[in-house]
């Protein structure tokens, strides 16, 4: 199942939106096939495993990391070919959360006389997909809210001037972050500070990651309730998919790779909640919010979060400077929102605090 795990990682920048799954065959204790899903629309890592074991698959024990699917998506059935294939057991790492998987993969396997199992590195298997996860079994994609200060709290100088406060190291960081995202998500505020590009740059990523060719770029949206935005900033430069959401419709001529979508007003902003379900839809797994104080802070005040990443560096900018989130005024440390230290790790010369829900 360790080798199936490093199999499945080979997926995870290539997937989306399907999950990484790997699987190696074993037969009288040694391996006969191994696969993994490179990409939606192509075999499963089944398949793949299946294909190279061939005859000796007839009575091998199969280690798969999700329980292989019951039903005819883009692709058919894992269950069928293990079954007609002649595998005499399989363990997977854990069930399938998509609703038309969810057992029955495993009730197929049993029903046809194969030994099936589930949980075996069940944790290590979650840990490789959890957007995924997430998206099945809550409707929501992960948000994780990335954000940079300085040791004080800072995030740009009155004068508005905010970058670099992190070094190298943590925008290395960043990348794989928006890498690992099926959409990253930021404001108007952001863009007309800032003037981003929002995309993954390879050359920028940290050195560990080898990128697979066919890797999946992260959609782009942007929040533009006021309709700010111009087609000749930075973003709207780079032909890859970009989300430009409003509640209001666009008075500007958009190229081809702008999709203008227009959503309900909630108490005269754009409802982030709409903005998230539209990427649900859109089967976006994993969201990251990159973005200034006000949109993080609306996205921490509507619950709509899962984790919060801060890089912290070590260099102060005073009281003048801007807050990291907007929230509104507390009158009394009670109503002070609490959260939970997930993980702490230095990052070149900055650190990197991952924040959880104070109840998780
Ligand atoms: C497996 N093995 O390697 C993967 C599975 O549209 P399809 O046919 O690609 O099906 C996608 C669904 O299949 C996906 O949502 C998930 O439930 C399952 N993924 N299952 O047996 C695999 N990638
Ligand atoms: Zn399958």
């Amino acid at each position: 199942m360790a080798r199936a795990l490093e199999l499945a990682r080979r997926g995870q920048y290539s997937t989306h939106p399907n999950p990484a799954v790997g699987c190696v065959i074993v037969k009288d204790g040694e391996v006969v096939g191994e696969g993994f899903h490179p990409k939606a629309g192509e075999p499963h890592a089944e398949v793949f495993a299946l294909r190279q074991a061939g005859y000796k698959a007839i009575g091998a024990t199969a280690y798969v990391t999700l329980e292989p699917c019951s039903h005819y998506g883009r692709t058919p059935p894992c269950a069928e070919a293990l079954i007609n294939l002649g595998v005499s057991r399989v363990v997977a790492a854990m069930v399938d959360p998509n609703p038309q998987v969810a057992g029955r993969g495993m009730r197929m396997l049993q029903e046809a006389g194969i030994k099936a199992q589930s949980g075996l590195m069940e944790a290590e298997s979650r840990a490789i997909n959890p957007g995924f996860i997430k998206r099945m079994e809550s409707g929501r994609p992960l948000i994780r809210i990335k954000l940079a200060a300085s040791i004080d709290g800072g995030t740009a100088l009155a004068n508005g001037q905010s970058q670099w406060i992190t070094g190298p190291e943590a925008r290395a960081d960043v990348q794989r972050l928006r890498l690992e995202s099926g959409a990253v998500i930021t404001g108007a505020d952001s863009v007309l500070m800032d003037n981003p590009s929002m995309n993954v740059r390879p050359s920028q990523l940290p050195t560990h990651i080898e990128l697979p060719d066919n890797w999946h770029h992260p959609l782009r949206v942007v929040v533009d309730g006021q309709g700010r935005l111009s087609p000749d900033l930075k973003l709207f430069q780079i032909e890859q998919p970009i989300l430009l959401a409003s509640h209001q419709p666009s008075r500007h001529n958009w190229p081809a790779h702008v999709d203008c979508w227009q959503g309900p007003k909630l108490s005269d902003k754009l409802d982030l909640n709409a903005i998230v379900a539209e990427l649900a839809e859109r089967q976006v797994n994993s969201v990251l919010v990159e973005s200034g104080a006000r949109l993080a802070g609306a996205f921490i005040a509507a619950g709509l979060w899962d984790e919060l990443i801060v890089y912290q560096a070590p260099k102060m900018m005073g009281d003048s400077s801007r807050g990291l989130v907007h929230l509104p005024e507390f009158s009394t440390m009670s109503e002070v929102p609490e959260f939970k230290f997930k993980d702490v790790r230095r990052v070149g010369q900055d650190l990197r605090l991952t924040l959880v829900r104070a109840e998780s």
